[in-house]
């Protein structure tokens, strides 16, 4: 079927009955407005072709789940803005609902469209990891941001040295004075170059390309002439167009890490709001390699049963598209590894940026450890056990415990 089914929850005003409410949101969101009116009539029938359909109402919880069935020729295919004006727009705000959460979508081939350039596959082999398929390593450059570039490609250099397999800005360090982009850049390839040179050890690094819509292109076309190996761009503020028009750029040629910064303004409330999951399968749709969808032992509060069945819908077959890298991160340190991987397996990416950093013995001790409590956990053997023969495990154990 070519149609797009959206599911929500909704908690509907006193009063007004849940059938009512669905086929409110349905109405909104395709061809019926508050009222009837006579733009519609005998000569315009037609436009019924356009009507949505609710497909069922169900009680859950304090609420109801419906799922609205959305005519493909409502969508302009490609166009994932308008996509989201129709499954994530006006209804948010309709009077009649005390609440509305857009659950999941189920996407048509037609509207899909074709995904990422690398994918997980396309960034192991970057990584040299096709074989072990073991979780990628990763972390972020901090304090956040006020480090020139000089001193940001010295610990981009360290940590690089521990033997990770990615490093990337934090999400709000772009191009401000106190680090211009590309002097970053410069000087952080260099650093991994040396790493290269000395360890043989390939490290890719997410420069953070996030700005307006006139600009980001070109921003990293010009980052990829000059050496980047992978980009960075945070979806919910940059737009998704942002992303689609990077991931089908020829010219750029690395795969694209996708931060989600803003995501708790709509994934947070139970009851309100737009789940990661639609928003993660359409990062897929329009081409991120990598995408934070939470941590389950971290510091933010993501609900472990959603984290993993949004990483399935990210990772599972859907027509052609490549699977994307999910990124566990936030508040990850080396004692929380083996949590991690043992509920979200070993397609993922572990990202620590203050659990590597703040390592008692610095940076690329920090590295050394989460390494460890990787390799100790895809073995079965308990962190603390591991670390009686590990010293920089054991220094992190000491610090942060598991
Ligand atoms: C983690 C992080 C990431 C969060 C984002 C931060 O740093 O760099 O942006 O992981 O959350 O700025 O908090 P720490 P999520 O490792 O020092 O916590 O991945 O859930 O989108
Ligand atoms: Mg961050």
């Amino acid at each position: 079927m070519k149609d797009l089914t959206a599911t929500y929850f909704f908690k509907a005003k006193s009063g007004v009955t849940p059938e009512f409410a669905s086929q409110a949101i349905c109405e909104e969101q395709t061809t019926g407005t508050w009222t009837d009116i006579s733009t519609v009539n005998q000569s315009t029938e037609y436009v019924h072709t356009y009507d949505g359909e609710v497909l069922g109402v169900e009680p859950f919880n304090d609420g109801f789940i419906t799922r609205i069935r959305y005519p493909y020729e409502i969508f302009e295919p490609g166009n994932v803005p308008q996509y989201l004006s129709v499954i994530a727009g006006n209804l948010f705000g309709l009077g009649k609902l005390e609440a509305v959460r857009l659950l999941d979508i189920d996407i048509p081939k037609e509207l899909a469209g074709s995904g990422a350039k690398f994918g997980i596959d396309g960034v192991r082999k970057l990584g040299g990891t096709e074989k072990s398929r073991r979780p990628h390593i990763g972390t972020i450059i901090k304090p956040k941001v006020g480090l020139n570039p000089k001193d940001t490609a010295k610990v981009a250099y360290e940590a690089a040295l521990g033997g990770l397999d990615l490093i990337k800005d934090d999400e709000t360090l772009t191009n401000q004075s106190f680090c211009p982009l590309f002097e970053r850049l410069d000087a952080v390839m260099d650093s991994l170059d040396k790493v290269k040179h000395e360890t043989g050890k390939k490290v890719l690094y997410a420069v953070n390309v996030t700005c307006g819509g006139d600009k980001i292109v070109e921003l990293a076309e010009k980052a990829v002439r000059a050496g980047a190996n992978m980009i960075m761009v945070d979806v919910l503020t940059a737009g998704f167009s942002a992303v689609q028009a990077l991931a089908s750029n020829p010219q750029i040629s690395v795969p694209i890490h996708v931060h989600r910064t803003m995501h708790g303004a709509l994934t947070r409330n139970q009851s309100h709001g737009i789940a990661m999951r639609p928003i993660a399968k359409l990062v897929r749709c329009v081409g991120g390699d990598q995408l934070h969808t939470g941590s389950i032992s971290g510091k933010m509060g993501g609900k472990a049963d959603e984290i993993i069945s949004d990483n399935r819908a990210i990772t599972e077959n859907f027509f052609d598209l490549k699977p994307v890298f999910p990124v566990s991160s936030g508040g990850l340190h080396p004692g929380k590894v083996a949590a991690e991987i043992s509920g979200l397996g070993r397609e993922v990416v572990l990202q620590a940026g203050g659990g590597i950093h703040g390592h008692p013995k610095g940076t690329t001790a920090g590295v050394i450890a989460m390494i460890q409590a990787m390799d100790a956990a895809l073995e079965n053997i308990p962190a603390a056990e591991y670390a009686k023969t590990h010293e920089e495990l054991r220094l992190a154990l000491e610090k942060w415990g598991n």
